[in-house]
Parts: C-alpha cells; structure tokens; sequence
C-alpha cells in the first residue's frame, strides 16, 4: 500500500479535525454538498429509494470498469483468488434489508461540532442489499495460521490526516467470518450506483458505515494489526486529540421521527394543525433488537407502539398518536434496545463526533 506524509496547506483558523463553536465553515459546505443525507420524510418507506438513501465519500468517486474489474483475495491464504464480477454474481445469492448509518451521524448538533462531514441527523438508510456471503469464498481461499486480520481497500484514495492512502478498513477473521458479511453488488434489486461502491462492496450488518468499504478490490489477509488512518485514527471514541481511544464498531442505538405538519422553508421549523396527529418514524440498533420507543412531548415520555422490524439489521416503524393542542411544543423520540443501551437526551461528546445518538427534538407550532 503506498503510504506518504502530505504537507498540509496553510494553516488556518480552524483546521479538519478540531471543534469549534464557530459558524459553517466553506469546507464543511462543500463536504455536504457532495455527501447528502436522507430526508426525514424517507422514513415513510420501509427502504429508502436509493437517490434518497444518505451518501459518504471521502475522497473522489472511482470509475471503475466492471468487465476489467476484479476481486483479489491475497496475503496470508492457502492460494490466492481473482475474481470478476461475474464469478462473484455465480456464487450463492443473498439478499437483506440493512439499515446502515454513519457513525458521524448527528455531529454538527455536538457544541462544540467537531469540523468534518457537518451531518445533522440523516446520515442513514436502508436499502436491499444483494450480495454472497463472504465466509465461504475465506474458506476457499484457505485462511493460513498466522492470518490476524482481513484488510479490504477501496478503489477510491486521498489524503486525511496528512496521510496519502487509499480507503481502507480491517475485520478481525472473527467478525470477517460472521456469516452475515457479504460482498454486495446489488441495491434494492438494482447494479450497485457508482456512488455507493459499483460493482462491489464489502456489507458489514450491524456496523457503522465506515465498516462497509466501497468499490472493493482487495481482500489481504495480514498477519499483524492493520494500521492504516481509517482504522487506527480515524472513528475512535475520543475525549482529545490524542488516544487512546474505543474504536467505533457497531451502531448505536437511535431513532427518528418524521416531523410532523409543514416546515418553514428557510428554518424548516414545523406548522401543524391542532387536533390528533399520527407521529411516527424508525428506530434501528446494532446491539441488538429495539424493544422499547418512547416519545416526548414537552418533556413528558410515553410509549410508542413497535411494528415488526423488517429484519435483523433493519429499522422498525413505530408511531403514536398525539393530540396536538395549540401553542409552541418540542417533540422528542428516545429508544431503548435488548442490550439495555438508552438514547441520551443531553449529549454525549466526543472529538471525532462519532455516535451521537443523542435523541432527535423537533420544534413545532401548532394554530
Ligand atoms: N471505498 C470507500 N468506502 C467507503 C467510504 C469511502 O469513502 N470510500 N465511506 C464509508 C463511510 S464513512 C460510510 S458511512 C459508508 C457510506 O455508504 P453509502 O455512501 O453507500 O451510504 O461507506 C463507507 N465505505
Ligand atoms: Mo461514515
């Protein structure tokens, strides 16, 4: 893997990485231009249409050509593989809803907002992945003793941190192997889009979205810790600059709530009609399933009624009746899942700004 330091351009007031209370910056605007998120009104679907499904690119889209394109399974196996897209295709297909989410979700709500990709609280969706299992094409390939970890690298690279590298994240051959892994290349019955990873994807359920590296083309067994920036710096849970820190693994649990009414178009503060209001919305864990939704009005919490999630790794619906009484109200959403893990009211900060969970508040007026 080429890896050299880059020299940063000049410095300025604010540089990537660190908080601020300041206002938006240009970088993070033209972060969010490029990486959208999904509108909340998406929650109305059980998977979210792909143009509406939220995107994470670090670095520039690769165009990749697929009858060129290939899989390579190399370093510590028993023989090493190439695969085209059509050899993967021929393996045994699986499809699964999966609801993925970033785990930067929800950072530029932090005060102070770590600089990075400003997402407020969209930076999730859930689509029907189209992949095989990964497990099985491991056991081909024979993984050798001294094999620690899978490192599986993108097509795309760029510089982060001052390092140049391609995107790349390491599985240990425990979580490489859980049987739920897959090497995707459909959604929602679809070729991959170009944007979300064509022609292949690793799909980690269950994970945040940094797990789940696009336009894949290498699959290295390697025999100690990779240490690449995505894995080694980057989504850690961090009180400061320095580690050390948790690495981010999977997500925690949250919900949303499709605000109700119409919005103001600059603010996008809520109008609504006195009277009963069907609140709703999804909520979705990677520590196990959603057992428990609790809306709050005003700061008052009451149980929201569950449906059926739509699978192991998707977002279940829930919603609740409210009756609307005129004046200014704040609408809340909090989860609980069977690991016990609650979302948080007041935040929960941490430097890189990963997992906030901190519960959704919508301001609404009603007349
Ligand atoms: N190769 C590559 N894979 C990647 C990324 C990337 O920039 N390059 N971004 C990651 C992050 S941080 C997230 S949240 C998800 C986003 O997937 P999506 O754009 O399909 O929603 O892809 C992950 N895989
Ligand atoms: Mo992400």
């Amino acid at each position: 893997m080429t890896k050299h330091h880059v020299k940063q351009s000049p410095a300025r007031a604010v540089t990537a990485g660190q908080p601020t209370q300041g206002p938006l910056t240009p970088e993070e605007l033209q972060l969010s231009g490029r990486n959208h998120s999904m509108p909340f009104e998406a929650l109305h679907d059980d998977i979210t249409p792909v143009g509406l499904h939220y995107l994470l690119i670090h670095f520039d889209i690769p165009h990749l050509a697929a009858d060129s394109w290939r899989l390579r399974l190399s370093g510590s196996f028993e023989r090493s593989l190439e695969l085209s897209l059509e050899d993967i295709k021929a393996r045994p297909p699986v499809t699964m809803p999966v609801t993925m989410e970033c785990a930067g979700n929800g950072r530029s709500l932090l005060k102070p907002r770590p600089l990075s990709q400003p997402w407020g609280l969209g930076a999730v969706g859930t689509a029907e992945w189209t992949g095989t299992p990964l497990a099985p094409l491991l056991d081909e390939a024979g993984l050798a003793d001294d094999a620690v970890e899978l490192v599986f690298t993108g097509a795309d690279s760029g510089i982060q941190g001052g390092v140049e590298e391609p995107y790349a994240r390491s599985l240990t051959i425990d979580e490489a192997m859980h049987p739920d892994v897959m090497l995707v290349y459909a959604m929602n019955g679809e070729p991959l889009p170009l944007q979300h990873g064509y022609p292949l994807r690793l799909l980690v359920p269950g994970w945040y979205g940094m797990a789940s590296v696009k336009w894949l083309t290498s699959v290295e067994a390697v025999t100690t810790r990779f240490l690449g920036y995505q894995q080694a710096v980057a989504y850690h849970y961090l009180q400061g600059p320095d580690g050390p820190g948790l690495p981010v693994t999977h997500i925690r649990v949250r919900s949303l709530m499709v605000p109700p009414g119409i919005p103001d178009f600059y603010t996008r503060r809520r109008v609504v009609d006195a009277g009963p209001v069907m609140l709703h919305g999804r909520t979705w864990s990677g520590h196990g399933e959603v057992e428990r939704l609790e809306v709050g009005i005003d700061g008052e919490w009451m149980p929201a009624h569950l449906e059926l999630p739509l699978g192991d790794y998707a977002w279940r619906r829930w919603s609740m009746v409210w009756v609307a009484s005129p004046g200014e109200h704040v609408l809340q959403c909090r989860a609980m899942d069977t690991s016990g893990a609650r979302q948080p009211v007041e935040q929960v900060w941490n430097y890189q700004g990963m997992g906030n969970n901190m519960a959704q508040r919508v301001e609404v007026t009603v007349r």
